[in-house]
């Protein structure tokens, strides 16, 4: 049966600024999803905590919203529980590449089939405005009246970590994102999608004048996105010229085919047997 997008229809009211690039992304979401005829019964968002973090709230796709930093485990659990499922993890850049850093270096060299959506506002927005690990050296804050020191490049460190796919899209750009997306979800291993999202509250540097006047896509330029060496040069682009598009994409084993799962019956399809799971509290009694 066709999808409609109404069915990702949010029944609750957002409690973001007006504004904000998070509306951008979750349109691009919605679209991606329908574009992939993909009903939200099919779907499992999960997100950390923040404004990013809210974000499966607002569709009605399957929901975990787990601990600040903390998506991806959840995430990969339910991907090996039922591997039919289409998992998308949802962070902020200090969800995502700061208190979660640890599990996004993992995630990438393991390859499990999921998609990655880091929204990049380049602060903590949900407590007001600290600088994150990707703001721009010297942009202050109220409590950082110093200035950031350095920001970090995580798509080179996603390049680096031979993650199978690297991409960037800009929450002014729906239907780029979107496009994204699909082939995020698409491509058979981790997907990484960085979007800039504006934050209209707390960044007063990055809005959507200043990306739209630096973005360009990839796809209108001769660029091989299957090049490792150029991929990092790539990744390293920011400042009057900042690319979005695909950035790195190759194919690898998955995680899944690794550990065997994917020769066995999903977990979630397999019937229980009540006397053996008594045996096992036994084990532990
Ligand atoms: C372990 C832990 N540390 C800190 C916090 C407080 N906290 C909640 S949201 C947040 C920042 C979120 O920033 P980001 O991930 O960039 O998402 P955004 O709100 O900007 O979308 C912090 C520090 C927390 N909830 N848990
Ligand atoms: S504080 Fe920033 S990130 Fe949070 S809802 Fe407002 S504009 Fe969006």
């Amino acid at each position: 049966m066709k999808v409609d997008i109404k069915e990702y229809a949010p029944g609750s009211e957002s409690a973001w600024c007006p504004g904000c690039g998070n509306f951008g992304i979750l349109r691009s979401v919605n679209k991606a999803l329908v574009g992939l005829g993909l009903h939200p019964h099919q779907v499992l968002l999960v997100s950390g905590i923040g404004q990013s973090g809210k974000m499966p709230h607002y569709t009605t796709a399957n929901v975990f919203n787990g601990l600040h930093g903390r998506p991806m485990p959840a995430a990969i659990g339910a991907k090996m529980a039922n591997r039919e499922l289409n998992v998308l993890v949802i962070s902020g850049d200090g969800d995502g590449y700061g208190e979660g850093g640890n599990h996004f270096m993992h995630a990438m060299n393991r390859n499990p089939d999921l998609t990655y959506l880091v929204h990049n506002n380049q602060v903590y927005g949900l407590t007001k405005g600290q600088v994150s690990p990707t703001t721009d050296a010297g942009v202050t804050s109220k409590l950082n009246p110093e200035g950031a020191f350095h920001a970090l490049r995580p798509l080179a460190v996603a390049v680096a970590c031979d993650c199978s796919f690297v991409a960037r899209g800009f929450a002014g750009e729906i239907d780029h994102l979107a496009q994204l997306i699909e082939q995020g979800v698409r491509h058979k291993g981790f997907a990484l999608i960085e979007v800039l999202q504006p934050c209209v509250s707390f960044n007063k540097k990055n809005t959507y004048e200043w990306y739209q006047d630096r973005v360009y896509k990839l796809g209108e330029t001769k660029y091989d996105p299957t090049d490792s060496a150029a991929a990092f040069q790539k990744a390293l682009e920011w400042g009057d010229r900042i690319p979005i598009g695909v950035i790195y994409k190759h194919e690898r084993e998955i995680f899944e085919d690794y550990v065997g799962v994917s020769q066995q019956t999903p977990l979630v399809r397999q019937s229980i047997d009540p006397l053996a799971v008594e045996k096992l509290f036994e084990a532990f009694t």
